[in-house]
């Protein structure tokens, strides 16, 4: 990292399945870095709470349907329109810990069928990771976890396909934490 980087925060990522416990973790990495002086921010996708973010809470809710590409650009056009700020935070040294990202665009649309690199092209030019923490949980194990919330995407049977799309997306930003004990 180059001297001009130096105060420069970090983008850090938390992926993985529904359930899989990556709210938890973000909030835990949150007090940490606070309790060791660092300016940090949790930040999540979908943001639902922008007019494009509205439309997207609304499909997940089943309140409306849409095509399958259209809810993907959708929810890449949700980063996009908040990759200016996530820039000005970055360089203005505060750490950004964020609960989905392009991953989960292209492993849950890809899970549909759709092609793999079309689901990629709308991502080209967010801002890179520093890390990705892929929370790694046996989907059955997550669907036992005090249940789903009854969005739609919440069924076993497709978290499955989800979990085997996600790990083609794996690259040297990673770091994969097993998760495989239950925690009651
Ligand atoms: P939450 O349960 O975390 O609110 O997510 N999803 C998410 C996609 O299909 N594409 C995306 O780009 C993102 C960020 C994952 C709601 C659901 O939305 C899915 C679960
Ligand atoms: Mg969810």
């Amino acid at each position: 990292m180059g001297a001009s980087n130096e105060s420069r925060g970090a983008l850090v990522v938390f992926e993985g399945l529904d359930r899989s416990g990556k709210t938890s973790q973000c909030g835990k990495l949150l007090s940490y870095l606070e309790g060791l002086g660092h300016s940090v921010e949790l930040w999540r996708f979908p943001d639902r709470t922008t007019s494009v973010g509205q439309m997207i809470s609304a499909y997940l809710t089943n309140k409306s349907q849409l095509d399958d590409h259209t809810i993907h650009l959708l929810f890449s056009a949700n980063r996009w329109e908040k990759r200016s700020m996530m820039e000005a935070k970055l360089k203005a040294g505060i750490t950004l810990i964020v609960d989905r990202y392009s991953y989960s665009g292209v492993a849950f649309s890809s899970a549909k069928g759709l092609d793999f690199e079309w689901c990629k092209a709308p991502e080209n030019g967010l801002i890179a990771p520093d890390l990705v923490v892929y929370l790694d949980i046996p989907p059955e194990k997550a669907a036992e976890r005090g249940g789903y919330g009854g969005e739609r995407y919440e069924q076993l049977e497709f978290q499955k396909k989800v979990a085997q799309h996600y790990k083609l997306l794996e690259d040297s930003s990673w770091k994969v934490i097993l998760c495989f004990i239950s925690c009651h």
